[in-house]
């Protein structure tokens, strides 16, 4: 089952956050890297208490897990980053989430996919359909290419995942 995770940061060394979480991902049996995308950039969106930018991608995986245990490493992964949990929306040196999973509609509060925010986040969609053109929406059955631009700034990409530059 393919799989797309996004990752984002906005405390400390975000570059190095974010290729440490994809280098733990690939390292989980059970997991393949298929595709990691650019690294973007965008201010901390409206409404949250997140005061510093963003740095932002997605990996796309494919793995022979459940889906609730591909969750359970991401939150792992999380916990294990030093992550201040407390405040809504707050700063964070990992934010993991499951973007879409091919196939899977979950609708509970552990998980919900696809996640609601791939609707509105340019963050989320754009590097999405760069590592997986072609994923389609469980719900609707409709290709999320098709899916309009969200508003928004535009993220900035300012840099390829060291694991697409070694191999
Ligand atoms: N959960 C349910 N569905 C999912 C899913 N699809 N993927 C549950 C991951 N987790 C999911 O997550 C809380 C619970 O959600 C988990 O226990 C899991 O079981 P969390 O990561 O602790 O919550 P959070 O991240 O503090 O809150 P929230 O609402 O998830 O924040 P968001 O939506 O992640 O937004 N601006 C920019 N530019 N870029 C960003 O990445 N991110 C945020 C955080 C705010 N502003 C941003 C960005
Ligand atoms: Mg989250």
């Amino acid at each position: 089952m393919k799989v797309a995770v996004a990752l984002g940061s906005n405390l400390g060394d975000r570059r190095a956050n974010l290729e440490l979480a994809l280098r733990q991902i690939a390292a989980r049996p059970g997991v393949r890297l298929l595709r990691a995308s650019r690294w973007v950039r965008t201010p901390p969106m409206r409404g949250g208490t997140a005061s510093g930018w963003f740095l932002n991608g997605v990996a796309l995986v494919e793995t022979t897990l459940p889906i609730d245990d591909v969750l359970s490493l991401c939150i792992d992964l999380e916990a294990r980053s030093d992550r201040r949990r407390s405040r809504f929306w707050g700063d964070r040196a990992l934010d993991l989430d499951l973007l879409l999973a091919e196939g899977i509609v979950a609708d509970s509060p552990r998980l919900t996919l696809p996640h609601p925010g791939l609707r509105d986040r340019p963050f989320f969609l754009e590097p999405l359909l760069e590592v997986w053109p072609d994923a389609v929406d469980p719900r609707s059955g409709r290709p999320w290419s098709a899916h309009p631009t969200p508003p928004g700034p535009r993220p900035v990409r300012i840099g390829i995942p060291d694991v697409r530059r070694i191999g």
